[in-house]
């Protein structure tokens, strides 16, 4: 049987019964978890003995609970038995569905970096970019864009950035003007990282850019 849950409920909350399996009504239906396989999910559930109601009893996390995999379930083993020797065991997968309950986030707030004057149009730095952890492919890291620090403020730059499977991320901050030294020599910049949540969730990281000879 298969049950899904959104992380990061209250404890208590309903995921759905067992005993609609057994439409029969048999006397005495006494439902008992068995032990979990995976010894870190012992207290995120618990069955109710008599009417086979599955509830939650903590608040799961889903980016601990599987920060390492794409999907995330959850197998139980309930023992269904009554007085007069029914026995049954039931596979249980409850699917731990992901919500966007994280930000792209940068590992640091700030970055000064540097560029010849010489360099040519497509041209580029790379850089550490920013993380999400929510893994499902909407709430996960999305894009990049540059917003100047004072509005208007016309940036020679463009963004590009590649994903990487622990939802980090390379970003490539492209130069798309021949630079001149002599005119301006400093770009200051946001560097914003945004999710696909509806309304997106967004990391910044502060950027300064100073054109050497
Ligand atoms: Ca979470
Ligand atoms: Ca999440
Ligand atoms: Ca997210």
């Amino acid at each position: 049987m298969e049950f899904r849950v959104k992380e990061e409920q209250t404890p208590g909350t309903f995921l759905g019964s067992i005993s609609q399996k057994y439409n029969d009504k048999r006397d005495g239906l006494r439902f008992i978890l068995a032990r979990p396989s995976h010894t870190t999910t012992d207290d995120l559930f618990e069955v109710d003995s008599v009417s086979g109601n599955i509830t939650t009893t903590a608040v799961i996390d889903r980016e601990v609970l599987c920060q390492f995999t794409p999907g995330c379930v959850v197998r139980l083993e309930v023992a269904a038995q009554t007085n007069d020797n029914f026995f049954d065991i039931i596979d249980i997968d409850i699917v731990i569905e992901d919500i966007n309950d994280n930000s792209p986030t940068f590992s640091q707030q700030s970055v000064a970096l540097s560029i010849s004057e010489a360099v040519l149009t497509g041209g580029s730095l790379i850089i550490d970019g920013a993380r999400d952890i929510d893994k499902s492919e909407l709430f996960s890291l999305q894009g990049y864009s540059l917003e100047p620090q004072i509005s208007g403020d016309a940036l020679p730059f463009s963004v590009n950035f590649v994903r990487s499977l622990d939802g980090g991320s390379k970003v490539k901050i492209i130069v798309n003007e021949i630079l001149d030294r002599e005119t301006r020599d400093s770009y200051r910049f946001f560097l914003l990282a945004k999710d696909g949540g509806s309304p997106p969730k967004q990391g910044s990281m502060f950027v300064t850019v100073t054109s050497l000879t």
